[in-house]
């Protein structure tokens, strides 16, 4: 684990540690998202920015599009995937100066 003070880190950086961490908080110790926690993450984590999971075809089409390896479970790697998938279309929505 980094040991480096938070108030150093810089904004991207802070954000990184925060798609870490929101990973670990739906995946748990063992660091694989299932069906449902995919689920939990994109609707309590991304509702802003996509449209709620609701129906299970839903799911299962953004469940096998994201794992990659086809091991029915999403890792670190396949998540960031959809972030930046997600963040790259927020790109093209948001203006470049806030
Ligand atoms: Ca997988």
């Amino acid at each position: 684990m980094l040991n480096i003070p938070v108030q150093n880190m810089s904004d991207l950086e802070n954000s990184m540690v925060s798609i870490i961490d929101v990973f670990h908080k739906y995946s748990g110790q063992k660091c694989h998202l299932k069906k449902a926690e995919l689920k939990d993450l994109i609707n309590h984590e991304m509702k802003h920015f996509i449209k709620k999971v609701q129906d299970n075809e839903t799911l299962d089409q953004l469940f096998n599009d994201l794992d990659q390896n086809g091991d029915l479970e999403i890792d670190f790697q396949e998540f960031i995937a959809l972030i930046a998938m997600v963040t790259s279309a927020c790109h093209d929505l948001f203006p470049a100066h806030r």
